[in-house]
């Protein structure tokens, strides 16, 4: 998979790129990330990229100018254009779900945002599809476009070590519901003991603890995750 990243602060994304899972799915050639500064597509000797607005006001817009012609430029290189993001807070809110639709893309161009934001021709001219990871604001998109490629390359086959372990993640399994709670040794620490039953090699039994563990922390921790709107415990199911 290839992201194609647009910012102002290329700088922020090194340190990322380099924790394990990432650098490995780049050696691997699962993964490719090319940051775009956009400055070198500034039309003015000074590298500026942003204005002051039209109509008067604090902050300062991106220009219409770099951003079209950086995203059209970077389009046009390689194989597909790629699916067009860009993001901020007036998006559509990232879930697991948008996350896994995502992953299905061969390429991401992301284009992060500064300041007060981009001159409206932006979106007019190019389209793109919006997403925001909250609602809250950050200073610029790049977390945000670091949260994107993060929870999209969980679910690229061969990135994880073990499939199984991102199907298990929170809000991935069929009801969307919370993880189960994981133990490792030792088996008692300061009195507290691993639930016996994990110790039984009983595989249906586990599963059958794990998901009723599952639904447990989901109706405490997160009760509007749970599948009905009056509350009510669906049975948990045996597999
Ligand atoms: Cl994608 N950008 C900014 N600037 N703020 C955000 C966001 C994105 N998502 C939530 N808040």
């Amino acid at each position: 998979m290839r992201f194609d990243v647009v910012t102002l602060f290329p700088g922020i994304f090194s340190g990322y790129l380099q924790q394990s899972i990432l650098n490995k799915a780049i050696q691997r050639g699962i993964l490719s990330v090319h940051l775009h500064d956009l400055r070198n597509w500034s039309h003015d000797k000074h590298r500026s990229v942003d204005d002051r607005p039209y109509g008067g006001g604090p902050g300062m817009v991106i220009r219409v100018e770099p951003v079209v012609e950086c995203v059209e430029e970077i389009q046009a290189s390689g194989e597909e254009p790629g699916r067009l993001v860009l993001l901020s807070p007036q998006g559509k809110r990232l879930d697991q779900s948008l996350t896994a639709d995502l992953s299905t893309a061969s390429r991401l161009v992301l284009i992060c945002g500064r300041y007060e934001g981009f001159d409206q021709r932006v979106l007019d001219i190019l389209e793109p599809e919006e997403i925001s990871i909250g609602d809250y604001v950050l200073n610029g998109g790049e977390v945000a476009a670091m949260v994107i490629i993060d929870s999209v390359l969980r679910l690229v086959p061969g990135v994880l070590g073990d499939e199984r372990s991102s199907q298990e993640d929170s809000f991935s399994q069929q009801h969307g519901m919370l993880e189960f709670s994981q133990y490792t040794r030792p088996r008692v620490y300061r009195g507290r003991e691993v639930p016996e039953i994990l110790l039984t090699g009983d595989h249906q039994a586990i599963a059958r603890w794990r998901q009723e563990d599952s639904y447990r922390r989901t109706r405490t921790k997160r009760q509007d995750l749970l599948p009905d709107p009056r509350r009510r415990p669906p049975p948990p199911e045996t597999t």
